[in-house]
C-alpha cells in the first residue's frame, strides 16, 4: 500500500468556525525518535492548519500503549489521531505490536464512535519510516495525512450525535 490515490483535503479551505471548535487529542508513541518527531510536528501542523491552536498531546512509551490512552481520550474528544513508528527486526515482535495497535485503534473507534486518526507506521526499514514522516526529503507526510482524516471524519459525523 502506497499513498497513491490519496484524496487531497486542505484543511485549511474548511470552515475555521466549525473546525477550530473541534476538541483534537493526539496520542504519541515514542521509539524511533527522528522519525516520531516528524510525525508529530506534521500533526501539529495540521491542526495549526484547522485553526485548533492547542491540541492535547499524549506521549505512551510503544506503540502498544496507543490504544489504551486513545480509549482513554476518545469519550472526552470529537477525534484522537494515534501515531507510532514499528520497525520490523529479526523477532516476531514486530507482528504482534502491529496488530495489538491495529485491531485496538479500530476498537477504540468503533466503540466510541470517535475517530481514530490512524498514524502508526509499520515499515520493514527505518528509511520507510523517514520517507513517509513530513520530514525535508521525504515524500509523504503521514502525521498531517492523519490528522486530516481525523478531522475531516468529525466534521462528517457531528450531524450524526452517538445515540
Ligand atoms: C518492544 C517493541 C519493539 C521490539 N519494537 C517497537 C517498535 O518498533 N515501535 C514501537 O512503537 N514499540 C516497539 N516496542 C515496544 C512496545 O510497543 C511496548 O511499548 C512494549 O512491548 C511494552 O509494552
Amino acid at each position: 500500500m502506497s499513498g497513491h490515490g490519496a484524496p487531497t483535503i486542505d484543511l485549511t479551505t474548511l470552515n475555521h468556525e466549525e473546525t477550530s471548535q473541534l476538541k483534537l487529542a493526539i496520542v504519541a508513541a515514542s521509539w524511533h525518535t527522528q522519525i516520531m518527531d516528524g510525525l508529530l510536528d506534521g500533526a501539529l501542523r495540521a491542526a495549526k492548519d484547522a485553526g485548533i491552536s492547542e491540541p492535547t498531546v499524549l506521549r505512551v512509551p510503544g506503540s502498544f500503549e496507543l490504544p489504551v490512552a486513545a480509549a482513554r481520550l476518545a469519550p472526552h474528544f470529537d477525534a484522537v489521531v494515534a501515531l507510532g513508528v514499528v520497525i520490523r527486526g529479526g523477532t516476531p515482535h514486530f507482528d504482534y505490536v502491529c496488530q495489538a495497535a491495529t485491531s485496538g485503534l479500530t476498537d477504540v473507534s468503533v466503540r466510541t464512535g470517535v475517530p481514530v486518526g490512524f498514524g502508526v507506521l509499520t515499515c520493514d526499514t527505518e528509511q520507510q519510516g523517514l520517507d513517509r514522516a513530513g520530514l525535508p526529503g521525504s515524500s509523504e507526510d503521514k502525521g498531517h495525512e492523519a490528522v486530516t482524516a481525523a478531522l475531516a471524519t468529525a466534521l462528517t459525523l457531528k450531524q450524526y450525535p452517538a445515540a
